[in-house]
């Protein structure tokens, strides 16, 4: 495998109006999971990709199975456990475009994965181990489970990529601390969002944040900025990556695991850095002008022919 994540799928349902969620009657069915968007859109770009994963063994899960075999993803880790149901999510759009999330994920099939349960020759065959901090956040057990994975990577040699993910309807500030400050030692790749950090380091002083995360011994650290881009930490300094202009934004979930997919794109071919961010803003911006958290994902040539590196021929 090229890259491997362990994470929760989940029906997303997308209502087919705005306003509260109490009086929407309409919804249409997706998929979704943040870890399961970045492999899907590894997949997409044409790396070898694979799911450690747990969903009911019901219709829900046997639709996200599918759907993820057939988008190529290798699914010999992903099992659907008797007694469980597969986790739901429902979105709520507001008059003003902004959104909330409903999680129905409370006793999540995911709590069947235990440390001793991961498979250590499939984390021993990949290049790249992507997780989040979606997975620990959905429950207390799921934590135990990230860190084993980590400290199969390290012993391995196998590189961690991590996204903070921070999910505050899952967890508190402090348990999303903690853990995740636990998780950071393993860590080559971070990709964080600005307010992830200043919340994980307690500080939005700039120099205090640069400070901290040099302490650390990531190979890349990456900030997040939405439409303005991201940023990359060089000698010391964020060195700034302009993001790309937008006709219409429609949907911005799933525009960081878009950039997380199109970073480690970069990193397995041994890409330099402002190429690598070049590329994955290229994603996030082709994906928020597509409505559903992995629909708007590209396969590698359309990313080309977005950077105006292919010729796009309509018809
Ligand atoms: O990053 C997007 C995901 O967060 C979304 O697809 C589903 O909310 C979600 C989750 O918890 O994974």
């Amino acid at each position: 495998m090229d890259i491997i994540t362990i994470g929760d799928g989940m029906i997303t349902f997308d209502p087919q109006s705005r306003g509260p969620l109490r009086f929407v009657n309409q919804f249409e069915r997706k998929i979704g999971g943040a870890e399961l968007n970045v492999i899907l859109g590894c997949a997409r770009l044409g790396l070898k990709a694979g799911w450690i994963s747990r969903l009911g063994k019901d219709e829900f899960g046997r639709h996200i199975v599918n759907t993820v075999r057939g988008e190529g993803i290798d699914i010999s880790e992903v099992k659907m456990m008797e007694g469980y149901a597969t986790s739901v999510n429902f979105k709520e759009v507001k008059e003003s475009g902004a959104g909330r999330t409903f999680y129905y994920r409370q006793k999540s099939p995911t709590e069947t994965l235990t440390p001793d349960l991961l498979p250590e020759d499939y984390i021993a065959d990949t290049k790249i181990l992507h997780v989040t901090g979606v997975f620990p956040a959905i429950q207390e057990n799921n934590r135990a489970v990230i860190l084993r994975a980590l400290q199969l990577a390290q012993r391995h040699g196998v590189k961690v990529s991590f996204d903070p993910n921070i999910r505050l309807r899952l967890w508190s500030k402090e348990e999303a601390r903690e853990t995740i400050l636990s998780y950071l030692p393993y860590v080559d790749y971070l990709l964080a969002g600005r307010e992830e950090l200043e919340l994980l380091f307690d500080t939005a002083e700039e120099q205090a944040l640069l400070q901290t995360l040099q302490s650390y011994s990531f190979q890349h650290v990456v900030m997040k900025d939405g439409d303005r881009g991201s940023y990359a930490l060089v000698n010391g300094t964020w060195v700034h990556y302009p993001g790309f202009p937008v006709q219409k934004v429609v949907d911005t979930v799933g525009a960081g695991d878009g950039f997380d997919a199109g970073f480690l794109y970069g990193m397995i071919h041994q890409w330099p850095i402002d190429r690598t961010l070049e590329f994955a803003n290229a994603i996030g911006a082709m994906v928020v002008q597509v409505h559903g958290d992995n629909e708007g994902l590209p396969y590698l040539e359309e990313v080309e022919g977005f950077l105006g590196t292919r010729e796009v021929i309509e018809r």
